[in-house]
């Protein structure tokens, strides 16, 4: 029986790196020469849609054809399964990875790369191929309004009434993988911690804002994962 009754965890980048999906600020941070903040916002797909489309074109293949659940996140659905309380599973990913793992109570806070969304009616659908200009939208059949469901720089995340509601309830947060550098994720420790919960940071290496957190456990999170959820149980 575990001494906690509502538990958030927040993945980042660094849960998903031992699948073979690269992390976005380790080693160079560059694709093919763009600094990721030049790919990953609306005026970038705005100047220039057929870059931005090639970038989640080339990670969408990736993800379809080769990528698969690794030990961390088969932990964490594990853990959810038997867990008594309430489990809430915030990812800033974009792969489909907790949930091929089977993970249940999952936010999808920068969005789905398996999902498209059209430009002309907000409507979200499945999509698993490559887009570009020429792709008719399956609602609207016009072409050109289909963009990558994914929140760029200087949009709003998604579902954050819902994160936030978790996070005030939540009497222990644990983010696995993420650097702590784009917000409003970065934050969430500090607003957990202010509802009285206890924090905990599992990473590779200490990220910008390890301080903020009260324990630490360093190391790949095919093995820190599950040996830290496992003291819990
Ligand atoms: C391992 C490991 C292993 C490796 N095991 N660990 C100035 C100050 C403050 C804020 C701002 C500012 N200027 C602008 C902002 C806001 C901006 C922001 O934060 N910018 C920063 C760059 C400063 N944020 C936004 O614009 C967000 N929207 C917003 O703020 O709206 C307004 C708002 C107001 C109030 C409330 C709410 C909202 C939107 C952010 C959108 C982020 N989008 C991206 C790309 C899209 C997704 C995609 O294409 O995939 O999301 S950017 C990119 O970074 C991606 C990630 O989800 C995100 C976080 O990265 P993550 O996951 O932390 O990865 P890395 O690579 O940084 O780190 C990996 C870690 O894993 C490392 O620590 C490794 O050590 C570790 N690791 N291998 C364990 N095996």
């Amino acid at each position: 029986m575990s001494r906690y009754k509502s538990i958030v965890v927040l993945t980042g980048a660094g849960v998903s790196a031992e699948s073979g999906i690269k992390t976005f600020r380790d080693g160079d941070g560059l694709w093919e020469n763009h600094r990721i903040e030049d790919v990953c916002t609306p005026e970038a797909f705005a100047r220039n849609p057929g870059l931005v489309q090639a970038f989640y074109n080339a990670r969408r293949r990736q993800l379809v054809g080769a990528a698969h659940p690794n030990p961390a996140h088969l932990a964490l659905a594990e853990f959810e399964r038997q867990f008594a309380g309430k489990f809430t599973l915030i990812t800033q990913n974009v792969d489909d990875l907790h949930e091929r793992a089977g993970s249940q109570n999952l936010i999808h806070m920068h969005g789905e790369l398996l999902k498209a969304r059209c430009l002309k009616t907000g409507a979200v659908v499945p999509w698993n191929e490559d887009m570009d200009s020429t792709t008719p939208c399956p609602c609207c059949k016009q072409l050109g309004v289909l963009r990558p469901h994914i929140v760029w720089f200087g949009e709003m995340p998604l579902d954050m009434e819902k994160i936030e509601m978790a996070l005030e309830q939540c009497d222990l947060f644990v983010a696995i993988g993420t650097s702590g550098q784009v917000y409003p994720a970065a934050g969430f420790v500090q607003l957990a911690a202010a509802y009285g919960a206890h924090t905990v940071e599992l990473n590779l290496e200490p990220s910008q804002g390890h301080n903020l957190f009260s324990e630490h456990y360093y190391g790949p999170a095919s093995q820190t994962v599950r040996q830290y959820f496992e003291t819990l149980s």
